[in-house]
C-alpha cells in the first residue's frame, strides 16, 4: 500500500511499536532544539542524565525569548547555556541571531529527517519536509541523551491544496482557513500533511508559516513534501547537498482530506481570543486599530517583511497606531539593510525591535488598555500580550502593514496593484553567531548566576490520591493561563520556587494561596486542557505546588505529556456530564490508584463533599503508567539506570 510522506519518515525513524493510529511508538530523533525560555530546564535534566555529550546528529540551543535584561536572571540563563552548550556537543545560537524557527529553517533543517524541539511551533520545519515536534524540555533532554521519544501514532490528516492564491492572499490566511475549519482542537492525534497542485505555488517560507501555526491546531505536527521547491530554498541558503526528494507515493492514502481551493481564499483575521474564530478582514473594516505589530516565528522571513517594505515605502504609519517589527533573523534582518527595504520601514515610522520573540510572549510592547492590537503572530490569547483586557487579531503581512497605514482593520486587496516579491537566489549566510561546541567538552566551566536555582524532584505516587478541587476552569484553558508568560515572569523559568508563585495568576490572583494552605491538591478542567506552548512549568510548577491529578473532559497532547513527565495524574471524566458535579473546593478521594492503572480498571473518585461517586478515565500507556507511579519521568529514567 502507498505511503505518505509522514508515514515514510516515520517508519524510518520507528524504533518500537506498529505505526497504526492510537498505538504507541517511539522514534529515533536526529535533531533537537531548544529555546532559552524551556531550554535551561531541559539542559538542567540533561545535566541531571550524567551523559557527557549529545548522541544526536545535531543539537541546538537557541536565545529568542527572554531577551529584554531588565534584570540579570535573562543574562544569567544566556550564560549558562552557552557553557552547558559548549560543554556538551551543542551549537548555541546566540541572543540577536533570530528566532529559532526561522532560524532552524534557515540553517539546520534537513528534509526527511526528525526534529524534536522544545517548543510548540517545532513543526514550523515541517515546511522543510522535516518531521518535527514539540515537547516537553525533559523528553528533549531524553533525545539529546539518544532516548527515543515517545508518542500515539496519529492519524495522518490530507490538506489537499488546489489552484492559485489571488494576488494579496497569503500563506496566513491558508492556515487560518484551516484552523476556521477544524478548530483548536481538530488537530489533536493527528499529522496534517499538505497535498494537492497548490503545494507547488508555496515556497518555503510560505509552506513553514502554515506548517508553523499548525500547533494552533493542537496538531501533533505539519508536513509539507520535500520537493523542487524546497530544493531551490536549500540551494539559495547554500546546502543543496542535504536535500532529498520526499513525496507521497501516488496511491497513499490518508485517514481523513479535506480540500482547500486557494484561488477562492479571501484575506482572513482571527478575532479575540482564539486562533479558530477566524472570519474575512473584509467583514472588520469598522475595528479601529491602536497597534500592529509585525513579525514571530509565523511571519518574519524575509518574504514576508520585503512585502510589508513595499507597501509602506514612502508612505507613513497612522497617527494613531504604533507599528512594531521584529525581523524572524539576522539573515533576514541584514538583507532588509542591505537593500534599503529597512530604510522603507523606519521612514514609514515603524519602531524596529530585535530578531526575537517580544511581543509575541509579551516581552514588551504591551498595547495600551482596551486597545485593539493587529499582529501577524500566531496566538492571541486573553492576556498573553501583557494587557489582560486588549483584544488581538491575528493576520497576514499584508493585511497588518495595510492596517497600520489606515488605523483600521483593512483588507489588503484594496491597496491595488499586487506587489511580486521574489525568494532570493542566494540568501546571505553568515554562521558567525552560531558558536560550535568545544572539541573537548570536559575543560568548560558551566556558569550558573543565581537565577538557576536546582530542579525540584517529585516523589513517587501514593496509593490513594486525595485532596480538594483547587480550581474548576472551563475549556480551552491554554499553558499561558496556566503558567503565565511576559516580562515579568518569564525571567524566572530558571527558578521554580519563584515562578510558581504566578500560577494560574491572570485567571485566578489567589490559587497559590490556596494550593499551599492546602498543601496541594487536583485541578478540574474543561476540553482540550493544556492547550499552546510546550512549556513544561505548567506541570512542574503545579508540581511543586503539590498538584497530585488534573481531571478534564479531554487534554492538549504536549501538556498531558508533561504531566505524565512530572508525575500528575492526567484523569478524563468517563461521562462529561459529571463535569457538572464536581465543584471547586469540594474534597476528592482516589483510591487504590496504582492498582487500577496497572490492571486497567476505572479509578472511582469519591466527593466528600456531595457523597456522589464518579467514575474516572484515563488513556495511557503501560510506559505512561511506569512514568506515573514513579513520581515523574526523571524518577522512572533512575529507576531504570540501576
Ligand atoms: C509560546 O509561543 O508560547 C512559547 C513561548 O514559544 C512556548 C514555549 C515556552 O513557553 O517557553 C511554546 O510555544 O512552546
Ligand atoms: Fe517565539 Fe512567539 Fe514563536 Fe513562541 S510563538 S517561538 S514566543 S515567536
Amino acid at each position: 500500500m502507498g505511503r505518505n510522506v509522514a508515514q515514510k519518515i516515520i517508519s524510518r525513524h520507528l524504533v518500537s511499536g506498529k505505526a497504526v493510529p492510537g498505538q504507541p511508538i517511539a522514534i529515533k530523533i536526529d535533531q533537537t532544539l531548544t529555546q532559552d525560555a524551556t531550554g535551561t530546564m531541559a539542559y538542567l535534566q540533561f545535566e541531571a542524565m550524567g551523559i557527557p555529550r549529545v548522541k544526536t546528529k545535531l543539537s541546538v540551543s537557541y536565545v529568542d525569548h527572554n531577551t529584554l535584561q531588565t534584570g540579570f536572571e535573562n543574562a544569567d540563563d544566556h550564560l549558562y547555556l552557552q557553557t552547558v552548550a559548549a560543554k556538551h556537543g551543542i551549537y548555541f545560537s546566540r541572543p540577536g541571531n533570530g528566532i529559532c524557527h526561522q532560524v532552524h529553517l534557515e540553517r539546520f533543517g534537513v528534509p526527511g529527517e526528525t526534529l524534536l524541539g522544545s517548543d510548540s511551533h517545532t513543526p514550523t520545519a515541517g515546511g522543510l519536509g522535516m518531521l518535527a515536534i514539540g515537547a516537553g524540555g525533559l523528553d528533549v533532554a531524553v533525545a539529546m541523551a539518544g532516548g527515543a521519544f515517545h508518542l500515539t501514532m496519529p492519524e495522518v490528516i490530507a490538506v489537499e491544496l488546489t489552484g492559485q492564491l489571488p494576488p494579496w492572499v497569503s500563506a496566513k490566511d491558508i492556515i487560518l482557513e484551516v484552523l476556521r475549519r477544524l478548530s483548536v482542537k481538530g488537530g489533536v492525534g493527528k499529522i496534517v500533511e499538505y497535498t494537492g497542485p497548490g503545494v507547488k505555488t508555496l515556497s518555503v517560507p510560505e509552506r513553514a508559516t502554515i506548517t508553523n501555526m499548525g500547533a494552533e491546531l493542537g496538531a501533533t505536527t505539519s508536513i509539507f513534501p520535500s520537493d523542487e521547491m524546497t530544493r531551490d530554498f536549500l540551494r539559495a541558503q547554500g546546502r543543496e547537498e542535504v536535500w532529498t526528494e520526499i513525496v507521497p507515493d501516488p496511491d497513499a492514502t490518508y485517514d481523513a482530506k479535506i480540500t482547500i481551493k486557494l484561488d477562492k481564499l479571501e484575506p482572513l483575521a482571527a478575532q479575540p481570543h482564539s486562533p479558530d474564530n477566524v472570519t474575512e478582514v473584509s467583514k472588520l473594516a469598522d475595528v479601529t486599530v491602536q497597534q500592529v505589530a509585525i513579525g514571530s516565528c509565523t511571519n518574519s522571513s524575509y518574504t514576508d517583511l520585503m512585502r510589508v517594505a513595499e507597501i509602506l515605502k514612502g508612505k507613513t504609519v497612522h497617527p494613531n497606531v504604533s507599528l512594531v517589527i521584529a525581523p524572524g533573523s539576522r539573515q533576514v534582518f541584514r538583507m532588509l539593510s542591505e537593500n534599503g527595504a529597512l530604510t522603507h520601514l523606519i521612514n514609514a515610522g515603524a519602531r524596529i525591535l530585535e530578531s526575537a520573540c517580544g511581543p509575541c510572549i509579551g516581552m514588551g510592547q504591551s498595547p495600551p488598555s482596551g486597545a485593539v492590537s493587529v499582529r501577524t503572530f500566531n496566538r492571541n490569547f486573553k492576556g498573553r500580550s501583557g494587557t489582560a483586557d486588549a483584544q488581538i487579531y491575528l493576520v497576514s503581512p499584508e493585511t497588518a502593514a495595510a492596517t497600520a497605514l489606515t488605523g483600521k482593520l483593512t483588507d489588503p486587496r484594496t491597496l491595488g496593484t499586487p506587489i511580486e516579491i521574489k525568494l532570493p537566489k542566494t540568501f546571505p549566510v553568515d554562521d558567525s553567531m552560531i558558536i560550535p561546541p568545544a572539541a573537548e567538552g570536559a575543560k568548560v566551566e558551566i556558569r550558573r548566576g543565581p537565577n538557576i536555582k536546582p530542579l525540584p524532584m517529585n516523589k513517587p505516587m501514593t496509593e490513594e490520591i486525595s485532596g480538594k478541587v483547587l480550581l474548576k476552569t472551563g475549556d480551552n484553558i491554554t499553558t499561558d493561563d496556566i503558567m503565565p508568560a511576559g516580562a515579568k515572569i518569564l525571567p524566572l523559568r530558571s527558578n521554580i520556587p519563584a515562578i510558581s508563585e504566578f500560577v494560574f495568576s491572570g485567571l485566578d490572583p489567589d490559587f497559590v494561596k490556596r494550593a499551599k494552605e492546602n498543601k496541594g491538591g487536583i485541578i478540574v478542567g474543561g476540553v482540550n486542557y493544556g492547550q499552546g506552548s510546550s512549556r513544561e512549568h505548567a506541570a512542574l510548577a503545579p508540581m511543586y505546588l503539590g498538584i497530585k491529578a488534573v481531571i478534564a473532559k479531554s487534554f492538549a497532547r504536549i501538556h498531558k505529556a508533561n504531566l505524565i513527565n512530572f508525575g500528575i495524574l492526567p484523569l478524563t471524566f468517563t461521562s462529561e456530564a459529571d463535569y457538572e458535579t464536581v465543584n471547586q473546593g469540594d474534597n476528592l478521594v482516589l483510591k487504590n490508584v496504582g492498582e487500577r492503572l496497572q490492571t486497567g480498571a476505572v479509578i472511582t473518585a469519591v466527593n466528600e463533599t456531595t457523597g456522589k461517586e464518579i467514575e474516572l478515565d484515563y488513556d495511557l500507556d503501560e510506559r505512561a503508567i511506569k512514568i506515573l507511579l514513579a513520581g515523574g519521568l526523571l524518577n522512572y529514567t533512575k529507576q531504570n539506570q540501576n
